[in-house]
């Protein structure tokens, strides 16, 4: 029998790699989209299945993670055997500008998630994925962090993540869900959104290479993260409702390197080199130097990127995944790197085309 999977956040870099990959399994895949006054369905566009078409496998339904009554119906409606909970503000330093928006859709969206599956009875047919993170351990206590590393949360973003951890293991244990939590390590892809720093650093330096950018503006360049492949870790959130018991794993690479790393690799990869300034801005937050032209890319810190509170340092231990899921990761730093890097040349590449053409590219500093 086809299974049906449910996926909040099936706009997102996740939720996109997860469609895919489950209607490849030959799932049927409903997704919830929020309303947004653009088009938000860029990543999943490839998948779309027009309305009209009979025996669709991918669905597309309007809620958010705020409005339970938009959950309700949508999980009555489509009475999912797997429940895939991907949604959230997921932009750490936003969340200590948004927090309470943050603590809405991230942790109170997991419990009506929750809470929709017992009112609607579903406790024994509906298996609930958590897309818990590594910003659980924030200011860690052990060095690598496993399943029983103590939690030490650092935002605004990473305590609504705890709260959803917790509702998660307590709904397991009160009403013999079967709930999980992925505890994921940052990951990467050609399609993470352009503000997390690894996008960032590809995008800008592509388009420095082209002469469409001057500099690329950083904060704390010391970060160290042990950063993977998404379209690696989506595989792990369906093995892990394909258990006979559920339980809490820790995803990650076990391996880590510093933003400084991440911005060397991807100028090695498009053959530039890095001019590092201390700080490229004045007070007023214009910059100070000239350019320093296409085959040498200025990269400047801005505090305005530091953070209230920081996580300087995470490196996950993935043991317990590849023992119980015979789950690894297959992408290295290196082919991450290489992929990002590549994929943005190409977008760099279609924006100076537009720009040849006399119309404007957006230049975004955020
Ligand atoms: P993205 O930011 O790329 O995607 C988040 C998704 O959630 C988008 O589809 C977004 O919609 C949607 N969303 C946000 N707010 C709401 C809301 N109020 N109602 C409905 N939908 C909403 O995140 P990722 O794909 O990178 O991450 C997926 C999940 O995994 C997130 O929960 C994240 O916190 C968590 N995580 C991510 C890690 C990573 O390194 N990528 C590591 C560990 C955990 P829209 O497209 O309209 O913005
Ligand atoms: P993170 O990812 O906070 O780990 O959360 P992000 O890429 O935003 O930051 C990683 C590290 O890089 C430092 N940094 C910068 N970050 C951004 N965004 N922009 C910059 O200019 C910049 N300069 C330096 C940050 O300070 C930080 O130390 C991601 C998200 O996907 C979360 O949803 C997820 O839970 C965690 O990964 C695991």
């Amino acid at each position: 029998m086809t299974k049906t999977a449910l996926i909040t956040g099936v706009t997102g870099q996740d939720g996109a790699y997860l469609a895919e990959f489950l209607l490849d399994k030959g799932y049927t895949v409903h997704g919830i989209k929020r309303r947004t006054s653009l088009f938000n369905t860029d990543r999943i566009d490839h998948l779309y299945q027009d309305p009209h078409e009979k025996n669709r496998r991918f669905i597309l339904h309007h809620g958010d993670m705020t409005d339970s009554s938009s959950l309700i119906r949508i999980i009555q409606q489509v009475q999912p055997d797997e429940l895939y909970n991907l949604a959230a503000q997921s932009h750490v330093a936003v969340s200590f500008e948004e927090p309470e928006y943050t603590a809405n859709s991230d942790a109170l969206g997991a419990l009506r998630l929750l809470e929709a599956i017992r009112i609607l009875g579903l406790e024994k047919k509906t298996r609930y994925y958590q897309a818990s993170t590594s910003e659980l351990y924030g200011l860690v206590q052990e060095v690598p962090q496993k399943e029983t590393t103590p939690f030490y949360p650092r935002s605004p973003y990473a305590v609504a993540k705890l709260y959803a951890y917790w509702i998660t293991v307590n709904y397991r244990e009160a009403y013999g869900m079967y709930a999980c939590n992925g505890t994921l390590f940052n990951h990467e892809s050609p399609i993470r959104g352009e503000t997390f720093v690894t996008r960032k650093i590809t995008r800008a330096l592509a388009r420095i290479k082209l002469g469409l950018q001057d500099c690329l503006f950083l904060g704390n360049l010391d970060a160290r993260r042990d950063w993977g492949h998404a379209r690696d870790y989506v595989e792990m959130q369906w093995l892990m409702l394909q258990q006979e018991q559920p339980e809490d794993f820790v995803i990650a690479t076990g391996v880590q390197y510093s933003v400084r790393d991440f911005v060397d690799a991807a100028a090695r990869e498009l053959g530039m080199r890095i001019r590092w300034e201390g700080s490229g801005v004045d007070e007023k937050g214009y910059w100070v130097d000239a350019p320093a032209g296409r085959s040498t890319a200025i990269v400047a810190v801005d505090p305005r990127y530091f953070r209230p509170t920081e996580v300087e340092t995470l490196l996950g231990d993935p043991t317990k995944a590849r023992q119980k899921l015979g789950w690894q990761p297959r992408t290295s730093f290196a082919e991450l790197v290489a992929e990002m890097a590549r994929e943005d040349l190409k977008s760099a590449e279609r924006d100076e085309l537009i720009k040849n053409h006399g119309y404007k590219t957006m230049d975004y500093h955020e």
